[in-house]
């Protein structure tokens, strides 16, 4: 098959073409650098069936030559920053919102017959029910949970109206390798790392009793690709299923790294959940789904790579 991953180059996107190829299928990674890293994608590139098209999901046009001739289309490219877009939420809106639609769009008048589109946890906002399920109301609390519930939405009007078939995955918290930890808007395990490794205090934003859901990049990989192959639409949770704070998270860096620094607790951080875990029986049932990394292994890998 060939596949297109948008944000072919970035940290997600580069591990499901990774994937891809090594399933044997033909993959063109779309991406424009923004955030994607030539080195992500070079031992891939340098081989027969990985491209490249140096592009933003802004421009139709590049998007219809990278589409034709698709079967599938792997849509991870986005601002993917919740305080990013409470700086700036039209920078993300057009990226993550009008970006999509042009996926979309340039997908359907392709005639791709299947589209996974990179939702988040974030969609379900702050509400105290868990675990957090499908079937729950979206409740976006930041600029960037209302893009990637949009674009859900954009997902299941698309697969109604033009027969094809739209799957939105919601990611909860992802780490792993090439998650850049350059950026001031890395996840939290990628900040942990960095820091610890290098001796320095983390900062904590509120207390470090909030709860995330962590999922490994490569369990979000075999989600993306199960979601490809499952003749479905539909929106589903891709997570591990369990919870951990970010207190109990500190210290098993500590033990991976056998390092352990202080912490600096400061003000918790605008438009921040404080908890979060996913029901992931839907993406079990429907896709096959069963996250197969243990945190530990995951946070080993990650260590590893720094
Ligand atoms: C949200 C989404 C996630 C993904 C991500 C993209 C939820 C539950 N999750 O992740 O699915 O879309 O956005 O960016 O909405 N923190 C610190 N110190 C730091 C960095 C972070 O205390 O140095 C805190 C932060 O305030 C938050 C937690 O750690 O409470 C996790 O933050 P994050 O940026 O890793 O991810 P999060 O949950 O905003």
């Amino acid at each position: 098959m060939k596949y297109v991953v948008t944000g072919g180059a970035g940290f997600i996107g580069s591990h499901i073409a990774e994937g891809l190829v090594a399933n044997g299928h033909e993959v063109v990674i779309f991406d424009n650098f923004f955030s994607g890293k030539k080195e992500n994608v070079n031992d891939l590139l340098a081989g027969p069936n990985a491209s490249l098209i140096e592009g933003t999901i802004l421009d139709s046009a590049t998007l219809r030559k990278a589409f034709e001739g698709a079967d599938g289309i792997f849509h991870e490219a986005a601002i993917a920053s919740v305080p990013r877009s409470v700086a700036d939420p039209r920078e993300t809106h057009e990226v993550n919102l009008s970006g999509t639609v042009n996926v979309l769009m340039a997908a359907r008048d392709c005639g791709v017959k299947k589209v996974v589109f990179a939702s988040s946890a974030a969609v379900y906002g702050d509400k105290p029910e868990l675990p957090k399920r499908e079937s729950m109301m979206p409740d976006p609390l930041s600029p960037y949970a209302v893009t990637k519930s949009a674009g859900e939405n954009y997902c299941s009007v698309f697969s109604r109206l033009y027969g094809m078939q739209c799957v939105s995955l919601r990611y909860f918290n992802v780490f792993g390798p090439r998650q850049d930890p350059g950026s001031p808007y890395s996840g939290v395990i990628t900040k942990f790392i960095t820091n610890t490794l290098a001796h320095k205090p983390v900062t904590i934003f509120g207390d470090g009793k909030q709860t995330r859901d962590f999922v490994y990049v490569k369990d979000v990989v075999r989600a993306n690709i199960l979601a490809m192959e499952s003749p479905v639409s539909g929106v589903y949770n891709v997570a591990s299923g369990s919870q951990l704070d970010l207190m109990e998270l500190l210290e098993i860096v500590a033990n991976v790294s056998g390092i352990r620094v202080p912490v600096e607790f400061v003000q918790p951080a605008a438009g921040d959940v404080r908890h979060s875990v996913a029901d992931i029986a839907v993406a079990q049932e429907i896709l096959g789904y069963v996250p197969g990394c243990s945190m530990r292994e995951g946070l080993g890998e990650t260590v590893q790579w720094f």
